[in-house]
């Protein structure tokens, strides 16, 4: 029914609507929002929720939390929660940064992981050196504080942690509390645990687990004694940390299933896998695919949102890059969470390959500047092939405010601040031919130049 309108004049319009908006003080660019689907909505519409691990001191970057805010609904304090943050010296706590994360997502309708009261690491040397009848009561207030102050405000809680060892012994790991209080520390804690907050779940949390070995056959008999004997155990976290050593386990699907079948709920806790790509992208599609096939599997944490901040950063294991775009590993895991890519169409990353790949550079000029603003110009050219598309990610200080784009589409990742910038008209690039895209800046007082980040073509 309606006219098709021709490219030149669709960008007229785009540059002519942009600009008038922009007279008019108004921010959004028309016919730019972002892309329907989120990790966090498209796991929701499977049942499930999609979290992150997240550090506090990262809140105040403006592109970490605006990708927090906009993709996951379940945040995990990635070290906040633990023994050394929350209760450095005996009885005496502190939440500051733990309270800081747990006001933000529930300011942001996200829910809350606990990580972790009892575990070997991150504890204060002062636990180490107590006797058992001094340490056991040391556990149990520590349990008591922790989840009284959090009470009601965490969906699952990581009560004991990484207890078993690795290899093929299936034994538990040596600990303060494992060799002063022997097996029964880990059913105490879980007991102590229930009373405390009944809500919240209360998950044995390990790795090395993913499969079937003799690690996750201890956590098994664990697991499955505590359920016959009646002891409050409500999930089993895989925290599913993968690479080359560490691959996907073929019985990935089959080990978390029979966690479930125990009456167990089971969840995908810290889950990074090293690599880029496809093959990266395969490797989260078949991880997704793993939880949404067990009933039982109610939710997926990543260990953390940018890869520049992951505990294993030289790996890239996460999904988004350093600079916040969204790799290809994202739209695999959107793409297998039933989710839709932005941009609507392949950008390459997709699960299935695509092969096609080619090299292009963005350079940045600012080509115009007057009080209250800028117009900036970024030059894409390809390398020593052709392309067919190009996509570059420009972030501007989080004051200012893009009021215009011409020659290119946004996909907006975070306000008008943070974008993902694709062709028009003018994807296809003969090897070592350019074009360029431009936009206004309302500079709000910071006159700091946008970060423009890598050029990806295929
Ligand atoms: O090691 C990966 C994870 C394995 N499972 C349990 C998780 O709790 C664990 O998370 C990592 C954090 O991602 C790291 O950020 O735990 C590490 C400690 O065991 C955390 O690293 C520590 C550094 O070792 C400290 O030097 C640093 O002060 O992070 C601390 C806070 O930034």
């Amino acid at each position: 029914m309606a006219k098709k309108i021709p490219a030149r004049a669709r960008r007229a319009l785009s540059v002519l609507t942009a600009g008038v908006l922009a007279a008019a003080g108004v921010v959004s660019l028309a016919g730019t929002a972002e892309a329907a689907g989120t990790l966090g909505d498209a796991a929701a519409a499977k049942g499930r929720y999609f979290g992150t691990a997240v550090a506090a001191n990262h809140l105040g970057e403006a592109p970490y939390a605006s990708t927090l805010d906009a993709q996951f609904d379940s945040v995990t304090p990635e070290n906040e929660m633990k023994w050394d943050a929350v209760e450095g010296s005996r009885n005496s706590f502190t939440f500051t940064a733990a309270d800081q994360i747990v006001s933000h997502a529930q300011s942001k309708g996200m829910k809350v992981r606990g990580h972790t009261l009892v575990w070997h690491s991150q504890l204060p040397g002062w636990v180490g050196g107590l006797g058992a009848t001094d340490l056991r009561a040391a556990m149990n207030n520590h349990i008591t504080q922790v989840m009284t102050h959090y009470k009601g405000k965490i969906h699952s809680w990581d009560v004991v942690n990484e207890a078993f060892q690795d290899g093929n012994s299936g034994a538990r790991r040596s600990s303060p509390f494992q060799d002063k209080l022997g097996d029964g520390f880990i059913e105490e804690a879980f007991r102590t645990a229930r009373t405390v907050d009944p809500t919240a779940k209360l998950c044995y949390n390990d790795y090395n687990t993913d499969g079937r070995n003799a690690k996750s056959d201890a956590v098994y008999a664990m697991a499955k004694d505590f359920k016959q004997r009646g002891v409050p155990i409500d999930c089993v976290g895989f925290q599913s940390h993968f690479n080359s050593n560490s691959p996907v386990p073929s019985d990935y699907r089959a080990n978390l299933q029979r966690f479930a079948d125990l009456g167990l709920d089971v969840q995908i806790t810290e889950l990074d896998i090293e690599g880029s790509g496809s093959a990266q992208a395969a490797n989260y599609t078949s991880v997704v695919n793993a939880c949404l096939a067990v009933t039982r599997c109610t939710g997926l944490t990543v260990w953390g949102v940018t890869d520049k901040y992951s505990w294993r950063s030289s790996g890239t294991p996460l999904l988004f890059d350093g600079d916040y775009n969204k790799k290809p590993a994202y739209d695999a895991v959107l793409a297998a969470l039933g989710g839709t890519p932005d941009g609507g169409g392949d950008d390459g990353g997709g699960d299935n390959g695509g092969g096609n790949t080619g090299s292009c550079t963005a350079t940045y000029t600012q080509t115009a500047t007057w009080n209250g603003g800028y117009n900036g110009e970024v030059t894409v050219k390809a390398g020593s092939s052709g392309i067919t598309t190009w996509s570059v990610p420009v972030t501007v200080p989080s004051s200012q405010q893009v009021s215009a784009l011409w020659n290119g589409a946004p996909t907006w990742n975070a306000g008008n601040t943070v974008m993902t910038v694709k062709p028009t008209y003018n994807g296809t690039l003969a090897a070592g031919a350019s074009t360029s895209f431009g936009f206004t800046v309302m500079t709000n007082g910071n006159t700091s130049a946008p970060a423009v980040g890598a050029c990806t073509a295929s």
